[in-house]
């Protein structure tokens, strides 16, 4: 057996998530490539609504659940936070290579959710009746119930062991002022995994037993309430966004003052507010997503004031790395691209989500295209530009080795043009009231389409350029002469050396 599968090392395990994040998410691409095949031309390609929706849903699991997640927390997590700590390891070694070991057998069954029967074509967020044994008999959404268990248990002992760390594993010199911004963002969205995680355990394990004990939690018949599984969704869902976006907030602090030659981000106390005020609101906005249901006018005006005040916090952060920036020599190396990239276009989205929060205007938004389009500025162009400018920047600290940065800067224009021409003209086509989740449309949405289709096009080609430029970096073995020493925090734990008594200090039983 490979005994690297069973290291407790905190820089394996991350390299293991690093591995495991980039293979979901070529299968996550390549399933978005056949929605854009599907949609980019009038009349049905797959022929089969039920296959097309199920490739939706499996497309947005694996995005989420397996590709964001597992490189930004299980990844970077890993692999930076002991580092900017000084910790030798994480807290608990072994519930870590557990935590990592828990998510293979989770995307397994999540693909066997998709591949058995009719699969589930439920959406990621399963609604019943939708998800129900009626409208999806069959074992597809049970499989795809227990991937989210496993994912979740993986989850949450990541999310302890991480707090863990933090909390107990620094040296004596460091306060809480003084924790790095990554080390923060990555401490913050534990502490909302562990509290929203359980809730969603919660309700898939009710829709479980209404599938298949005869329980009737959310089918009115029985006097339960489908809106119950709504709320307990987005209790968990909403803190979910901020999940896959805190830890790209704190890397790209780090980049931005790295690459502009400060010695900190700007404004590093109101950044770590900034974070910890955006996780707890996160917590009381949920039903935005369900303006719909047919909830009263002050319950709709209040959640759409509560989500509206987290654009001060999310303000508080963009303006910030801009005043980082501000006054440095721009270098434009890629990293900085994909950091410039992402100040804008999450602030896009950021902008489209505020749109949506007046429950108004979202009663004829909802479920259209303008949702899809907010949702994928924050994601494919918020936490995805995110991960490619940390994976640059730290893929020297990786590995030992460099990539072609010229090669990285076409790369980057490639896919900037790419994800925008994608989904751009998809608030076009929300704003002119196609819906999601339909394999087909009429013919005034064609040309917004088409559009988007040879967008995603681009965007593939880009992915592939990656893997290139990630690929001959391999083989052609350049060495890098030094690792910034900001990259890990050196020069801050010169100055306070580990407390007498760390953990660091307890034997680590490896292998
Ligand atoms: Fe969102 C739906 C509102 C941030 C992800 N969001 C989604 C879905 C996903 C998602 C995945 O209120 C779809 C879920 C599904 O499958 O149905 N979202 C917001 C708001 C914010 C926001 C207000 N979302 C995110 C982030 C995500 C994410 C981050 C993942 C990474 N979102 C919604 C709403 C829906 C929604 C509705 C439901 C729609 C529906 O009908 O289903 C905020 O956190 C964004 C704050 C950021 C900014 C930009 C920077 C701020 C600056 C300060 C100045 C700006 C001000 C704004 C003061 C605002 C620069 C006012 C000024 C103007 C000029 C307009
Ligand atoms: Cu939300």
């Amino acid at each position: 057996m490979n005994k690297w599968m069973f290291s407790t090392n905190h820089s394996d395990i991350g390299t293991l998530y690093f591995l495991f994040g980039m293979w979901a998410g070529m299968t996550g691409t390549s399933l978005s490539w056949l929605i854009r095949i599907e949609l980019g031309q009038p009349g049905s390609f797959i022929g089969d609504d039920q296959i097309y929706n199920v490739i939706v849903t499996a497309h947005a699991f694996i995005m989420i659940f397996f590709m964001v997640m597992p490189i930004m927390i299980g990844g970077f997590g890993n692999w930076l936070v002991p580092l900017m700590i000084g910790a030798p390891d994480m807290a608990f070694p072994r519930m870590n290579n557990m935590s990592f070991w828990l998510l293979p057998p989770s995307l397994c069954l999540l693909l066997t959710g998709s591949m058995v029967e009719s699969g589930a074509g439920t959406g990621w967020t399963v609604y019943p009746p939708l998800s129900s044994n009626l409208a999806h008999s069959g074992a597809s959404v049970d499989l795809t119930i227990f991937s989210l268990h496993l994912a979740g248990v993986s989850s949450i002992l990541g999310a302890v062991n991480f707090i863990s760390t933090i909390i107990n594993m620094r040296p004596a010199g460091m306060t809480a002022e003084r924790i790095p911004l990554f080390v923060w963002s990555v401490g913050i969205t534990a502490l909302l995994l562990l509290l929203s995680l359980p809730v969603l355990a919660g309700a898939i394990t009710m829709l479980l037993t209404d599938r298949n004990l005869n329980t009737s939690f959310f089918d009115p018949s029985g006097g339960g309430d489908p809106i119950l599984y709504q709320h307990l969704f987005w209790f968990f869902g909403h803190p979910e966004v901020y999940i896959l976006i805190l830890p790209g907030f704190g890397l790209i602090s780090h980049i931005v003052s790295m690459e502009s030659g400060k010695h900190e981000a700007f404004g590093s106390l109101g950044m770590i507010y900034a974070m910890l005020s955006i996780g707890l609101l996160g917590f009381i906005v949920w039903a935005h997503h369900m303006f719909t249901v047919g909830m009263d006018v002050d319950t709709r005006a209040y959640f759409t004031s509560a989500t509206m005040i987290i654009a001060v916090p999310t303000g508080i952060k963009v303006f910030s790395w801009l005043a980082t920036l501000y006054g440095s020599k721009m270098n434009f190396s890629p990293t900085i691209l994909w950091s410039l990239g992402f100040i804008f276009l999450f602030t896009m989205g950021g902008l489209t989500g505020i749109v949506l929060a007046n429950s108004s205007i979202d009663m004829v938004l909802h479920d259209t295209y303008y949702v899809v389009a907010h949702f994928h500025y924050v994601l494919s162009m918020g936490a995805v530009f995110a991960i490619m400018a940390s994976f640059i920047q730290w893929f020297p600290l990786f590995t030992g080795l460099t990539m072609n940065p010229t090669w990285l800067k076409t790369q980057f224009l490639i896919m900037f043009i790419g994800v925008n021409m994608t989904f751009f003209p998809q608030h076009f086509l929300g704003l002119s009231g196609m819906p999601r989740r339909y394999s087909d449309y009429p013919d005034s949405y064609l040309c917004w389409n088409i559009i988007s289709s040879i967008g995603s096009l681009i965007s593939v080609i880009g992915i592939l350029f990656f893997i290139f430029i990630l690929w001959e970096s391999m083989i052609s073995k350049r060495q890098v002469m030094f690792v910034n020493s900001m990259t890990t925090n050196i020069e801050w734990l010169q100055k306070y050396p580990p407390a007498e008594h760390s953990y660091a200090e307890l034997p680590i039983i490896s292998n």
